[in-house]
């Protein structure tokens, strides 16, 4: 692929989703931003180097690049799904870092190019969101597990904390207290350590974009999808279970571990079914997103019903 289409796609849908409907029961929007359309054409970005990595899942049919750039959870940008890409210039990327702290040895702070001289690796992964859609996108990155392995994580590191960016200056939905910034998310240190589990820095053969969580994110592919944060400043070793800023603002609805869980519903609707972007139809949610042979061991005696 050598380009992208420009941001703004034709695709139209009804907007209204799960996670905003709970937004406006709890009345958090009131002033949504009614704003005009800002067509950029996509700016020029620097191919990869990157390895494809064969051994995930390359038979599974990719989604168009037009709904992955173009349908988005990124609520610093924004609730509508076409925020993401629509005010994805106010996510200011410069000289970005990422501090690696707390109960370890070596506590570091990364720049871009630490972050990328890592070996960077392609891997297609199911991705499902908690609203009931999902996709399959080949990400670029490498195994958070490499970074975690620099700072030498202490025995009593039991957690990892990952924080998101925090610039209410400049991104429109931090003007509003939709959630609690900065964007919070957690693991076990046994899930942040697991090869799944990929920090992540381009998509499609390109740079990360911004309406995805550039320059770096978190993916996650058993666990749904806002367990996976974007544009992440801060990770932590902690030795108590993070609260999510989702698990603070609704805790009955999104728990720690998240993971994607056909036979567990949210309280509001079931997770049996999904529909791909781009599809019309649904089809059956895989347990652990498809992932249970590589993760249903690390959770071996829980219920899954209780750790949602
Ligand atoms: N910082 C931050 N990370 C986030 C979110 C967010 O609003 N802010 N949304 C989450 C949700 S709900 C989903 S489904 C995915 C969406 O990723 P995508 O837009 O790349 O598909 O990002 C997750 N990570
Ligand atoms: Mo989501």
């Amino acid at each position: 692929m050598k380009s992208f289409k420009p941001y703004r796609s034709q695709f139209k849908e009804s907007q209204v989703t799960p996670e905003e409907l709970f937004l406006n029961r709890r009345q958090f929007i009131q002033g949504a931003v009614a704003a005009g359309l800002i067509t950029s054409p996509i700016a020029a970005l620097a191919d990869f180097n990157f390895a494809p990595n064969s051994n995930f899942r390359p038979d599974l049919k990719l989604t168009d690049p037009e709904h992955a750039l173009n349908y988005n959870n990124f609520y610093e940008l924004g609730t509508d799904k076409s925020d993401p890409p629509r005010y994805a210039d106010s996510l200011k990327t410069d000289n970005w870092q990422v501090r690696v702290e707390g109960l370890c040895a070596k506590p570091q702070t990364f720049d871009m190019d630490d972050l990328l001289a890592f070996d960077q690796e392609e891997r297609i992964y199911r991705f499902r969101c908690v609203e009931g859609w999902s996709m399959v996108v080949p990400w670029i990155g490498f195994p958070l597990s490499k970074l975690l392995d620099k700072v030498e994580p202490t025995s009593q590191a039991k957690y990892v904390e990952f924080i998101s960016i925090l610039d209410r200056e400049n991104l429109p939905g931090q003007r509003f207290n939709i959630l609690d910034w900065p964007y919070r998310e957690g693991l076990r240190i046994d899930e942040a350590m697991h090869p799944l589990t990929l920090m992540t820095t381009g998509l499609y053969g390109k740079e990360l974009q911004n309406q995805n969580g550039a320059p770096i994110r978190l993916i996650v592919p058993w666990k749904y999808g806002f367990k996976s944060a974007k544009s992440i400043v801060t990770i932590r070793l902690t030795d108590k279970q993070p609260v999510s800023s989702w698990e603070q603002a609704a805790p009955d609805e999104y728990g720690f571990y998240s993971n994607v869980n056909p036979n567990v519903s949210h309280p509001r609707w079931s997770q049996a079914k999904e529909r791909p972007l781009g599809s019309f139809f649904k089809k059956k949610t895989l347990m652990f997103n498809g992932y249970a042979e590589d993760v249903a061991d690390l959770y071996k005696g829980m219920d899954l019903k209780k750790y949602y």
